[in-house]
């Protein structure tokens, strides 16, 4: 597929995921799976209890992995859980991680059939990845994804923070060019 094939599937929206109609939302969540702050927090809260309840039978995710789960109240059918690198120095592998998130939150969005994927910015709040380091691995992670598969048909990337909205939306239009 043409490369602005690939990048006319991506947008980049202000505003809280949780309250996304798409296929599947991306969590970005820690090892436990067991909730947290941030948007974990705010996907929990809106998704219910029985979010929780299916989290407890997963036995939790490592950094770069993903494991999927139904969403319960939300409007998306699925949540798919990642677990973001904690950023360091930028010389611990964050980047392979990060792309890795996206890898695979992607790869299980495939397999069940979800035609419209929302992230967001993950690792860019408590886990302190930069934001304009992170829309780079981030937008380029899913581009090279895209390029290779029809679906998920379309990725938005929903965000709350003033910061990271800026750093996506900017790095998305210099691919535009
Ligand atoms: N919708 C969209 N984006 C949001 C929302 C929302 N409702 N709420 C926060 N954000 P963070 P991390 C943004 O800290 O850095 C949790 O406690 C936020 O402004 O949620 O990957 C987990 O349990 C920021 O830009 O995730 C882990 O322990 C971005 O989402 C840890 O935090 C990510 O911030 C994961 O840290």
């Amino acid at each position: 597929m043409a490369e602005s094939d690939v990048f006319s599937r991506i947008e980049i929206i202000r505003g809280d995921i949780t309250a996304q109609a798409v296929d599947a939302i991306v969590n970005a969540a820690n090892s436990s799976l067991l909730g947290g702050g941030g948007v974990d927090g705010a996907i929990h809260r809106a998704a219910g209890p029985e979010l929780l309840e299916e989290c407890r039978g997963l036995g939790g995710c490592e950094t770069g992995s993903a494991k999927i789960t139904r969403g319960h109240r939300l409007r998306a059918a699925y949540v798919i859980h990642t677990v973001g690198p904690v950023y360091r120095d930028g010389a611990q592998g964050e980047a392979e991680l990060l792309a890795s998130c996206y890898r695979a939150s992607l790869e299980l969005a495939a397999r069940h059939d979800c035609r419209t994927v929302a992230f967001p910015a993950i690792s860019c709040g408590a886990y302190g990845y930069p934001p304009e380091q992170a829309a780079d691995v981030s937008i380029s992670a899913v581009a090279a994804v895209l390029g290779r598969t029809e679906i998920p048909e379309r990725v938005r990337w929903v965000l709350l923070d003033p910061r990271a909205f800026e750093a996506y939306d900017a790095r998305l239009r210099q691919t535009r060019g």
